[in-house]
């Protein structure tokens, strides 16, 4: 499998419960490593444009409400096969779907507050890392 990266962001209640130390730990054990790595305030244009596929969705506002409510901690990840690697030790979307001993099994709140977002795959995954990142911020 090819070395890859994959653009994840540590979401706002995960950031609020000082839990970035226990993510970045679960992505580096799972042999992930962090390449690029920022603590922004998003503004509300930028969460909506970096969540315009889910625009349409009764839940993009909220969505959007809740990861502007406080820092997130954008990074870039690499790996090999990271942007599957990655989906695998987030879990699943709903935390009460997540499997045993996943990021969002462990710490996430709800749906929505859940603590991490990565790219789904490798083609998103360029794309996100390009709407936060110069090449010059990523060292491999
Ligand atoms: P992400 O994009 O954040 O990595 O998460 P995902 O692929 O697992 O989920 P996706 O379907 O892309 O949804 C993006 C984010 O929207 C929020 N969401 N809320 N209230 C709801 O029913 C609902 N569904 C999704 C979550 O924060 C989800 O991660
Ligand atoms: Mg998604």
């Amino acid at each position: 499998m090819a070395l890859e990266r994959t653009l994840s962001i540590i979401k706002p209640d995960a950031t609020r419960r000082n839990l970035t130390g226990a993510i970045n730990d679960r992505f580096e054990k799972a042999g992930l490593r962090i390449v690029a790595q920022k603590r922004i305030q998003l503004t509300r244009a930028q969460a909506e444009a970096f969540y315009g596929v889910h625009k349409e969705r009764p839940f993009f506002g909220g969505l959007c409400d809740f990861m502007t409510s406080g820092p997130v901690v954008v990074q870039v990840l690499e790996g090999e096969g990271a942007v599957a690697k990655n989906r695998e030790v987030m879990g699943a979307t709903d935390p009460a779907k997540a499997d045993a001993g996943t990021i969002r099994k462990d710490f996430a709140e709800n749906i929505e507050a859940n603590s991490v977002h990565g790219s789904d795959s490798a083609e998103n995954a360029a794309i996100e890392i390009a709407f936060f990142f110069a090449q010059t911020e990523i060292v491999g």
